[in-house]
């Protein structure tokens, strides 16, 4: 009888868990009641926060409506916590609108949040950086002046050429910065992280539009970034931060709909992943778009698999996430 009550016990479990696993809400789209786009990430205590773009455009505009950066974060990859909008355009007083794409990363106890906005003066797109005791925030402008501004770099007429900031502290402690539209550019930083220290540069990536990023993984250096347009995910890696760059091809193929893909990738709970932005979101589009996650795997040689778009990966709970 008693067998009989555990075998009955076991089944009914199995059941509930099969339930559970059929019933499970999908991680992609990771935001489900807003549009966002152009996400960055940090992993930071065993927690990943991620900062998204509030895409807010009717379904009529013909153009980017975006204000604010919003943060979330998860401790499994699947579950992720809304913590509202610690840093808008407005948090610069130089800049007149436009929130688009920017980088989160750690120096010491603080927080840095790279952004393009539009500037109110010098006309064109611009970064700047605000800083935080906390991923997040309420951050504020760490320089009260534009990092970068379009009178600084002279490689094409177009304005928004200084737009999608990436920062990367390599294993020695020097800062980089990496941003640029048609033409990929890149500089040292001081160790305050509000400075250029030195001359921009740049690299002959192939196809380049926008969005570069740089990781570390396992001693190789990785440049990724959207290439064409509409946009696929390319990467070339090298040895150094600063190359020289072997390419390597497209790891994400376009979207069906919206021309921009914008990712970032990091490493968190012992594997990697890759979020970026489609059009899945119901109602989403150009300017309505909607940020997911995959994992992202190496294969034996370093080069990485190609990524295809999935309902999202498996929780992945990591044990030392921290309780906020
Ligand atoms: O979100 C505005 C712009 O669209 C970003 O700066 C680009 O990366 C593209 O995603």
């Amino acid at each position: 009888m008693l067998k009989q009550n555990k075998r009955a016990a076991a089944i009914g479990m199995a059941v509930v868990l099969a339930c559970i696993a059929v019933n499970a809400p999908a991680a992609n789209p990771i935001v489900k009641n807003i549009y966002t786009g152009d996400p960055a990430a940090l992993v930071d205590n065993g927690r990943v926060y991620l900062y998204v773009g509030h895409d807010e455009a009717s379904a009529t505009d013909t153009d980017y409506r975006m204000n604010e950066w919003r943060v979330y974060s998860s401790c499994d990859m699947a579950n992720w916590t809304d913590h509202g909008s610690p840093v808008r355009f407005s948090t610069f007083a130089w800049a007149g609108k436009d929130a688009w794409a920017g980088d989160i990363v750690k120096r010491g106890s603080k927080y840095y949040f790279y952004s393009t906005v539009d500037h109110k003066t010098i006309p064109g797109k611009a970064i700047g950086v605000a800083v935080s005791d906390s991923p997040t925030g309420p951050f504020v402008d760490a320089r009260g002046s534009a990092l970068i501004t379009n009178d600084m770099t002279q490689q094409t007429a177009i304005p928004w050429d200084d737009i999608d900031p990436a920062v990367f502290i390599d294993t020695d402690g020097q800062a980089y910065i990496y941003w640029g539209n048609t033409v990929l550019k890149y500089a040292k930083l001081k160790a305050n992280m509000m400075e250029l220290d030195g001359p921009i540069l740049t690299f002959g990536m192939d196809a380049f539009t926008e969005a570069a990023y740089m990781h570390q993984h396992a001693g190789t250096y990785y440049l990724s970034y959207s290439r064409n347009f509409p946009e696929e995910t390319a990467y070339s890696t090298g040895p150094t931060p600063t190359g020289p760059w072997h390419f390597r091809g497209a790891i994400m193929d376009k979207n069906a709909v919206v021309k921009t893909i914008h990712q970032a990738i990091i490493e968190f709970n012992g594997k990697s992943y890759i979020f970026y932005h489609n059009d899945k979101l119901p109602g989403g589009g150009e300017y309505r778009r909607s940020v997911a996650v995959e994992e992202l795997k190496y294969k034996p040689d370093g080069t990485i698999e190609f990524i295809h778009q999935t309902t999202g990966p498996a929780a992945n709970p990591s044990a030392a996430c921290k309780a906020l």
